[in-house]
């Protein structure tokens, strides 16, 4: 049985337990990442020697990095699904899980920690309103994108809305105030109609607040 590391609550950890839901993959689960220093253990650096979750086993393969595993489930287990075959339509999947890495994650991450995670009285405002002000700009990109489908690469749902969305959850629960465009909220709704996101991604997440520690 395929076995799967990470922390349920966890931003990327989720994006994985979202994809094993959807392709109704069972799994054997292992919770680490909720204590000082479970991720520095030996038996879990063999596993991914950069010390993160989310990994998965599968067999005798380990798969890190949270949207290579999505990729990796998706060819191995729903081939042409999620993840289209054709190299055009996988372009147009696979540029926006290029971009939530090196965009919509940093600048979620930098708001998620500077107001969520940073207890109150420590908190840089300057920092939290620029990180607020990246991720406004960041989720009109995402309400421009809408403007063409349904789903970010078209018509139909695929795993770049896995890579995208799983911050949605996070980024309208925060607490504070932001952007809301029609599309996007459209968007979030049709993914809260998935039972595989109210069941993976729509989690509490307030034993994070003030919690700067892993
Ligand atoms: N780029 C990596 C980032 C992995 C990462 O930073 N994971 C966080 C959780 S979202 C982590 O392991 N944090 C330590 C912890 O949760 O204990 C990926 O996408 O998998």
């Amino acid at each position: 049985m395929l076995e799967f590391w990470g922390r349920k609550n966890a931003y990327n950890v989720q994006k994985v337990s979202w994809m094993l839901a959807e392709l109704g993959i069972d799994f054997r689960h292992h919770d680490v990442g909720s204590r000082p220093g479970d991720l520095d253990e030996p038996e879990f650096v063999r596993l991914n020697p950069h010390r993160r979750v989310p990994v998965i086993v599968d067999g005798d393969r380990v798969v890190w990095e949270s949207n290579t595993i999505l990729r990796y489930l998706a060819n191995r287990y729903d081939p042409d699904g999620l993840l289209p075959s054709d190299p055009w339509r996988r372009s147009l999947v696979e540029r926006w899980m290029d971009w939530e890495l090196t965009r919509l994650q940093v600048d979620f991450i930098d708001l998620f920690w500077g107001y969520y995670r940073q207890p109150a009285d420590e908190r840089d405002e300057t920092a939290i309103e620029d990180a607020r002000a990246r991720c406004g700009a960041a989720m009109r990109q995402l309400e421009r994108q809408l403007e063409a489908g349904d789903y970010l690469a078209g018509a139909r749902f695929s795993v770049a809305d896995i890579a995208c969305g799983v911050c949605l959850y996070r980024y309208f629960n925060l607490g504070l105030p932001v952007e809301t465009p029609d599309r996007l909220l459209d968007w979030y709704q049709r993914l809260g109609a998935r039972d595989a996101y109210r069941d993976t991604v729509m989690l509490p997440f307030d034993d994070l607040r003030g919690r700067t520690s892993f």
